[in-house]
């Protein structure tokens, strides 16, 4: 049996999809393989070949036909690679297969985006849900192989040692029995719970405060933290590669016309993104779906961007969010303002799309209200705010109040919250008309002037 290297750099890959000739895929193949080839970078791995094999349905020993196997075989003493790299999850049967013949380590995109995670996780939280995610996915392949794989791996969540696909929960995990890693996987769950529920409670407060939130949700790559970045400073690093981001970052900002809310950037999606990473990131994820506004952020400059959207609109379906209200930004036009095919420039500060190239136009067909915006040259962004202060502005409701000066903080939380168009004094107190986010009318209900009207 081959042998882990404990060198990353030394890890070559060699990557296998394939197409299910009778089951319709949006994604061609190629273009999996493309994302899979990125997903093995951001990972460490250096990719030196790839093979696609077209079946009416995958074979259940090896996923790939035996002739494939056989190929494959051939390509690895030609190449001289270590990993080999499937685009789909495999059964644990069919792994185990395919690692005793060919002789190798077999890693699928599941584990290789399990890898990515431990990698890039940096906060507590983070670091439980990313190892929960893995003990899931390795409870039912706890063999005797993984667990001499894993031995020499001993590496802890995000550790560095043993390469792709074997990091993360090391060696005291991995070395016991079935038993005891589900005996893990409970602890970690109760842990998770009192972490969800502390964010239960923080929404709540942030609710009662009246304090309007934006989720940044978006495919990975698509420029959401460069976003949050240019609109509040929020120094949340911004990378060229696939989740880089996995833990939220919220800030406040004000928005032009004076509304005050909170915009949280969090973890992005992928296509094929593991069931139990989202079970993992349960509590991560329901900021998502409480939020107030879906901002939607598409790399438009991608090829797959039509594909791309539709994977985050699945997803968040999946979350149940997909009823909240979104606002769609068509990012990085930067890239392409130059190339005269995309139809776009800039006009004031906004820009415009004049007869769009194809894939422009279907993104705006599908989104007729997208903003086009470049996070990184800070355009458009102007009229991204202004669409979302809208959208927040629809759900407020029109009211005149008489505050009387003993609750003075009963204006400013109307100034800060609200939107005065009027304030008069009188002997009572100050005379208000203007607007209220919904959920904070109640607050203001002892103070109706009467005069409300809708
Ligand atoms: N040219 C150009 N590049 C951009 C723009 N916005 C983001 N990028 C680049 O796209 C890459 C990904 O940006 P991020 O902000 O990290 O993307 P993200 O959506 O937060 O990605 P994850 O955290 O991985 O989900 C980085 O290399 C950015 O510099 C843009 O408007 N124009
Ligand atoms: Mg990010």
């Amino acid at each position: 049996m081959q042998l882990l290297d404990s060198d990353l750099s030394q890890e070559r890959a060699f990557l296998v999809g394939v197409e299910l000739k009778r089951q319709y895929n949006p994604w061609r193949i190629e273009d999996s393989l493309e994302e899979l080839g990125r997903l093995a970078n951001t990972a460490g791995l250096e990719v030196v070949g790839q093979e696609i094999q077209r079946l009416d349905s995958p074979t259940p020993a090896t996923y790939i036909g035996s002739g494939k196997v056989k190929e494959l075989k051939l390509f690895k003493r030609d190449l001289d690679f270590n990993v080999l790299l499937f685009d789909d999850e495999l059964s644990p049967r069919q792994q185990r297969n395919l690692e005793e013949e060919v002789d190798i380590k077999v890693v699928d995109r599941t584990a290789l985006i399990l890898d990515i995670f431990g990698q890039h996780a940096h906060t507590k939280e983070g670091q439980l849900q990313v190892e929960l995610a893995q003990l899931e996915y390795r409870l039912p392949r706890l063999t005797r192989m993984w667990t001499h794989l894993a031995r020499q791996a001993g590496g802890r969540a995000g550790g560095a040692q043993g390469g792709v696909g074997v990091r993360g929960p090391g060696e005291t995990q991995l070395e016991v029995d079935r038993r005891e890693v589900g005996r893990r996987i409970a602890r970690l769950k109760d842990e998770l719970e009192s972490v969800r529920q502390h964010r239960q409670m923080y929404r709540k407060q942030r609710k009662r405060a009246g304090i309007p939130t934006v989720s940044l949700v978006g495919y990975t790559n698509a420029g959401k933290s460069t976003l949050l970045n240019s609109l509040t400073e929020a120094d949340v690093p911004v990378a060229d590669q696939l989740f880089a981001t996995l833990d939220p970052t919220t800030r406040r900002f004000e928005l032009p016309g004076g509304t005050a809310c909170l915009f949280t950037d969090t973890v992005g999606f992928i296509h094929k993104l593991p069931t139990q990473l989202v079970a993992a990131f349960r509590a991560t994820l329901e900021e998502i779906t409480e939020s107030d506004i879906l901002l939607h952020i598409v790399d438009i400059t991608h090829s797959n961007a039509f594909e791309q959207a539709d994977e985050v609109e699945m997803v968040l379906e999946e979350l149940g969010a997909n009823e909240r209200p979104m606002v769609v930004a068509l990012n990085k036009v930067d890239k392409v303002l130059d190339e005269k095919n995309y139809g776009l420039e800039i006009d004031n500060e906004k820009i415009i799309a004049f007869e769009a190239s194809e894939p422009v136009q279907l993104l705006l067909d599908r989104y007729p209200d997208a903003v086009l915006i470049s996070a990184t040259w800070g355009i458009g962004l102007k009229g991204l705010l202004e669409q979302i202060e809208g959208v927040l502005i629809q759900d407020m409701v029109e009211v005149d109040v008489l505050i009387p000066y003993r609750a003075g903080e009963m204006v400013n939380l109307f100034h800060t919250r609200g939107r005065v168009e009027e304030e008069n004094y009188n002997e009572h107190g100050t005379l208000i008309h203007g607007k209220l986010p919904t959920r904070l009318v109640g607050y203001f209900e002892p103070y109706f002037d009467g005069l409300a009207s809708e």
